[in-house]
């Protein structure tokens, strides 16, 4: 048994559970998974017996439990510093944690009109003009952090921020959701999506959720 357990919802579906768990394997530590199918009538007991907003994804660590994306982030950045988790110099840390919080705190039409789908295809569903608005926002953050912070960083493999960081973390899910989609993109923001694609953890995800058992029809699109 592993030292940490990371509980988190289905693959396909649960876009907050994919940042949390690729922010774990970007940390380097080993941990156990308890995957809680979403959508079914047990599914707040099941939750709740380690979560105590009721949601996931949720670290358990030596009897301690940590929720939402971000809090995980920041304590596996205590704990793993070396994995530089977020970037090393104190301005790409703060543009890392803007960035982020922008994430975490917003973006709800493109979060609620093209909810995270990995193994469909629904090319122009979803698109609305509050949407794209909420597109254009993150695509040109993305572009604009490449130029400014990628170039200068020691490794860049693509990255926001050059290595994969705890904001790559956060956009991945608007990552898979501009393939679902099919939404048309600049040739930056083209190359950003193949490298988190590319990012081994997450192509160790996108194989698990396209294995996954289990279908929630109000999360697909008619
Ligand atoms: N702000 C939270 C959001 C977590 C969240 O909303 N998770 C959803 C799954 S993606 C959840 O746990 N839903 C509970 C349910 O469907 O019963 C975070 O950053 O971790």
């Amino acid at each position: 048994m592993a030292d940490f357990t990371l509980v988190i919802g289905n693959k396909n579906y649960s876009s907050w559970s994919l940042r949390g768990w690729l922010m774990a394997k970007a940390a380097g530590i080993e941990f156990d998974e308890i995957v809680v199918p979403l959508d079914l009538p047990e599914t707040q007991s099941t939750i709740r017996k380690h979560s105590p907003s009721g949601r996931v994804p949720v670290l358990l660590h030596r009897g301690l439990a940590v929720w939402e994306s971000l809090a995980i982030g920041e304590y596996l950045n205590d704990l793993k510093p070396e994995a530089v988790l977020w970037p090393a110099a104190v301005a790409a840390r703060a543009h890392a944690r803007s960035l982020s919080t922008e994430m975490h705190a917003g973006f709800l039409e493109l979060r609620n009109n093209m909810p995270m789908n990995i193994r469909a295809s629904y090319p122009g569903k979803g698109m609305t003009p509050a949407v794209r608005g909420e597109i254009e926002r993150i695509t040109s953050m993305w572009r604009d952090c490449r130029k400014r912070f990628a170039g200068a960083a020691p490794k860049d493999d693509g990255f926001l921020f050059g290595h994969f960081t705890a904001a790559d973390a956060m956009y991945a899910p608007v990552v898979t959701r501009l393939k679902t989609y099919a939404v048309q993109m600049d040739s930056d923001t083209d190359a950003y999506c193949k490298a988190v694609l590319a990012y081994p953890p997450m192509k160790e995800w996108v194989d698990a959720a396209k294995n996954e058992p289990w279908l929630i029809e109000s999360y697909e699109m008619k």
